[in-house]
């Protein structure tokens, strides 16, 4: 046996031994873009609060929306290849892979999950694309962790259905050519799909955000507005409509919040080998060193979770309440990740110059979006006890 080669700090397992020559490609091809696109620019979008209008069509071409479902334009990709390029996007910005999330995940996965034959071809190949932007709208100003108390109604009216109410901190609402709103009607809660534009439709975006600030957030107003009948999602008039989509969701985070803290993990030791203090690099302090190795340890444990979780996806075996443990954990990983990198940066971990800040205030956002970690441990607690917590 040939003598081993230094370990790899970033793959300190060998993680990568587990991967299939295509998921690798499949990864490389999306790092490729963040190196370029993404990693060079998002500390002037977060400081400036914007994403260029070319953004969502580019990862279109890249081929990431939408990109583990079969048919209508999308590439049919492993869940596991999908969410090694959430992994890639995150590693760039928490908010490029929300973009993608909310596209392939949110919008999309609901209309190819319970929308009809004509709505599926009318809207996912161009939607796979990134001609045309999805959102979704579920969150409402006085329901969030709690979307069965929405108020957002929606009744039958004639041959169509008028929608009213409001929905709050809805990703690319402003920027979206479709909205799939969730809405209360006497059967159900029942999802529509609601082009830009329509009258009575209007998404004034939130601004003053800390967090996700290179993603557009938005509230969804909705004031008697009339949709056609062929607008309705007919596949599904219960709660188990949005919450299927978040499964898909969370699962990408799960994956994402591990590239996000590989990202903090990267910034903080390259900066510990060239900083100098008292003569010498702090990465050859005792101190410095343990905060490494904690942060390799949780980047790794985060990247096993998610390649677990994805390949019981891939066998057709994974549970929502292990996708909680996933997001829970890693998104609180990469949150302990993130702060610790920062310090190691010392002042210079307060500026955008680097990419740590951005990912920490980022990760206040994915902690709480997608089912906040209280959500996810009374998700995780109802399954251990077989007693639901929530009321
Ligand atoms: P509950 O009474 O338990 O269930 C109602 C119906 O839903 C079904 N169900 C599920 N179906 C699929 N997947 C799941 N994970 C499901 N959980 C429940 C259930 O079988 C039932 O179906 P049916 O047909 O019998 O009616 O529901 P509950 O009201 O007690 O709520 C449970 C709880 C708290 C877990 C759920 O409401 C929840 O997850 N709350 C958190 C809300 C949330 O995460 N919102 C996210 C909004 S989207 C977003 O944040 C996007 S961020 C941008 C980005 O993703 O990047
Ligand atoms: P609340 O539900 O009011 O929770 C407040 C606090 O109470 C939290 O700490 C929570 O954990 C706790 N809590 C709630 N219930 C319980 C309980 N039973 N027991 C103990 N503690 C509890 N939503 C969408 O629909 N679409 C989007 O595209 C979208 N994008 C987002 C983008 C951003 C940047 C952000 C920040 C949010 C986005 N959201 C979106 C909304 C997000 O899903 C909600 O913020 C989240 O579900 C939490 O809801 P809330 O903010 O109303 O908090």
């Amino acid at each position: 046996m040939s003598e081993p080669g230094p370990l790899a700090p970033l793959d300190f397992l060998d993680i990568d031994h587990s991967l299939s020559d295509e998921e690798r490609d499949i990864r490389a091809t999306v790092r490729a873009f963040v190196a370029d696109r993404v990693v060079p620019n998002a500390g002037d979008w977060f400081d400036e609060a914007r994403i260029p209008r070319e953004l969502p069509r580019e990862l279109g071409k890249l081929g990431v929306y939408g990109m583990h479902l079969e048919g209508y334009g999308c590439a049919g990709t492993s869940a596991t290849a999908y969410g090694l390029a959430c992994m890639e996007l995150e590693a760039g910005d928490s908010g490029v892979r929300s973009m993608v999330s909310v596209q392939g995940s949110l919008a999309m996965y609901a209309i190819w999950r319970w929308g009809s034959e004509e709505q599926k071809t009318r809207w996912l190949p161009a939607m796979a694309a990134g001609e045309t932007l999805g959102c979704f709208g579920l969150t409402e100003p006085d329901a969030g962790s709690d979307p069965g108390a929405m108020r957002t109604r929606a009744r039958r009216d004639g041959d169509g259905w008028i929608i009213d109410g409001r929905k709050m901190w809805i990703t690319n609402g402003s920027i979206a050519d479709v909205a799939v709103v969730w809405a209360a009607t006497d059967e159900g809660v029942r999802g529509f799909l609601v082009p830009a534009g329509t009258p009575g439709f209007t998404a004034p975006e939130i601004r003053k955000k800390m967090s996700l600030r290179a993603s557009v957030t938005s509230e969804l107003v909705l004031d008697g507005v009339r949709v056609p009948a062929d607008a309705v999602l007919p596949g599904v008039s219960s709660l188990r409509g949005p919450l299927s989509c978040l499964n898909e969701a969370r699962y990408g985070i799960v994956w994402g919040a591990a590239g996000a803290a590989r990202a903090c993990f990267e910034a903080a030791l390259a900066y510990s080998k060239e900083r100098t203090a008292f003569g010498r690099p702090i990465a050859g302090t005792q101190i410095q060193q343990q905060k490494l190795a904690a942060m390799a340890l949780e980047v790794n444990r985060a990247t096993l979770t998610a390649l677990h979780l994805g390949r019981l996806k891939d066998a057709g075996r994974l549970r929502p309440e292990q996708i909680s443990m996933g997001k829970l954990g890693n998104v609180n990983a990469a949150l302990e990740v993130a702060r610790t990198a920062r310090q190691v940066l010392g002042a210079n971990g307060i500026s955008l110059e680097y990419p740590v800040i951005r990912h920490m205030n980022n990760l206040e956002s994915v902690v709480t979006y997608e089912g906040t970690a209280d959500v996810h441990a009374l998700v995780i607690g109802g399954a251990l006890t077989g007693i639901q917590a929530f009321r």
